[in-house]
């Protein structure tokens, strides 16, 4: 069961709702860049003015604060703060931040700020990105930037969202900004965001600060007994889990791990004294939560983002899916929740994202999204079991709060329990809002 201090949550991130992309001294990301690139992004949508809510913050926190919600989990955009990714701070940059959380608190709803969720300053890809080691060191520089700015508003933090989606789908797939099709430049990015991480927690940790990342993480089982099936289930854990996890709460990267990159690369990137700041960098730990992956050996070699194991493929569980084609079962949080209780050290955990993609229909009368209300339905569920089995979850954040810019997807997508106009900004609290509101002011379900 939810205890009355429960953090109950929604999540959105700077690119994929504010817009205003050109206002008050905001230099360009790496996604606007991309989103300019020819075929980058479905239907050629852009995040230029999204849901606007660089603009409409005070009616979305109103909105919020109707909804009951004690947590909002949102992005700052790093190039309004510094349009060229260092040196001196961009004060309007700042400023909308510091308006945004001062009427967060006086709502009473406790500011939730990740630091990067992937709009990267286009001035720092230019020099080499996340695969160059500089890149860390300037986070690092930003991240005490806002920590001096905002420490005395905001107690948690999270530095990076997803690291995993950054590195590979960022530089080995290209489906991500900036685009790149490069493993070895994948693999160095995974360990600079680790190693950015690391540095950031040194700037900002302290009796009032808690520090934390979010991870991007799911349960993996493999199709069959074939040792070539059970060899899959391993690497594909091995690189969307353990290689974020083990650095993070065991200090080291797994050795199975690094044994299968090394087809890709080298690891003199590695410093010293590396994996000793990223391994004790954790107040508490965010896990990001969608679909299970069930996968099994192949003899086909194909590319993708599981960079080092081209000899495996994902296999169909046979499962109802969302409008993402992402298969839906809520058993899979369970189980990735009762393994990190297990194979980790204790850490506070939040859920901070969950949600689904269905193809919403606006009727007379408002949304009626009954599949998203039975998909959160049934991951509160297995969050409410895991907290029975003394898993130290502490909060849950839905993702997301506005329909908004599903990066490559475009606008396609909805994942709002609000629904997103786009047209006219018109927000419209979908039936999986009212639903959650209620189960917030009943503390569960
Ligand atoms: O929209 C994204 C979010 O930015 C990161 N986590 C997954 C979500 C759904 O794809």
């Amino acid at each position: 069961m939810f205890d009355p201090g429960f953090l109950w949550g929604a999540a959105t991130s700077s690119y994929q709702i504010e817009g205003a992309v050109a206002e008050d001294g905001r230099g360009p990301s790496i996604w606007d860049t991309f989103a300019a690139t020819p075929g980058a992004i479905q239907g050629g949508d852009t995040g230029a003015v999204a849901a606007d809510h660089y603009h409409r913050f005070p009616g979305d926190v109103a909105l919020m604060a109707g909804l009951g919600l004690r947590g909002y989990r949102f992005s700052l955009a790093w190039p309004r703060i510094q349009p060229t990714g260092s040196g001196a701070v961009n004060q309007r940059g700042l400023d909308f931040y510091r308006r945004l959380t001062d009427t967060l608190l006086d709502q009473g709803i406790q500011p939730w700020p990740t630091l990067y969720h992937w709009d990267l300053p286009q001035p720092l890809e230019d020099r080499g990105g996340w695969p160059a080691r500089d890149t860390a060191e300037r986070f690092a520089e930003y991240a005490a930037l806002v920590h001096e700015a905002l420490g005395d508003r905001v107690t948690h933090w999270t530095t990076l969202n997803e690291p995993w989606c950054s590195a590979f789908l960022g530089y080995a797939t290209g489906r991500h900004a900036p685009g790149r099709r490069d493993p070895a430049a994948a693999v160095r990015a995974a360990h600079h965001l680790l190693l950015g991480h690391g540095l950031a927690a040194e700037t900002i940790r302290g009796d009032d600060s808690h520090v934390g990342i979010t991870l991007n993480l799911t349960h993996v089982t493999p199709v069959g007994t074939e040792p070539a099936d059970l060899d899959a289930a391993r690497r594909i854990d091995g690189m969307q889990n353990r290689l974020f996890l083990d650095p993070l709460l065991r200090g080291a990267y797994p050795d199975d791990v690094l044994a299968d990159l090394r087809e890709v690369t080298g690891f003199g990137h590695v410093h010293d004294g590396d994996l000793k700041r990223i391994g004790a960098s954790l107040d508490h730990l965010g896990v990001n939560y969608y679909a299970p992956m069930l996968v099994g050996g192949s003899s086909t070699p194909t590319q993708s983002a599981y960079v080092g194991s081209p000899l495996v493929r994902v296999a169909d569980g046979g499962r109802p899916r969302t409008a993402m084609g992402w298969e839906i079962d809520e058993r899979g949080l369970l189980e990735l929740l009762l393994r990190l209780k297990d194979d980790y050290p204790a850490v506070p955990l939040y859920i901070t994202e969950n949600g689904a993609a269905f193809d919403d229909v606006v009727e007379h009368d408002g949304v009626h999204d009954a599949h998203r209300v039975a998909y959160l339905d049934g991951h509160l569920r297995s969050c409410a079991q895991a907290i029975g089995h003394g898993v130290p979850l502490k909060g849950y954040f839905v993702w997301s709060l506005l329909d908004n810019f599903e990066w490559s997807f475009g606008y396609g997508p909805r994942f709002g329990i609000v629904h997103v106009d786009y047209a006219t900004q018109h927000r419209t609290p979908k039936d999986s809002a009212r639903w959650y509101a209620e189960v917030i002011r009943r503390g569960g379900l």
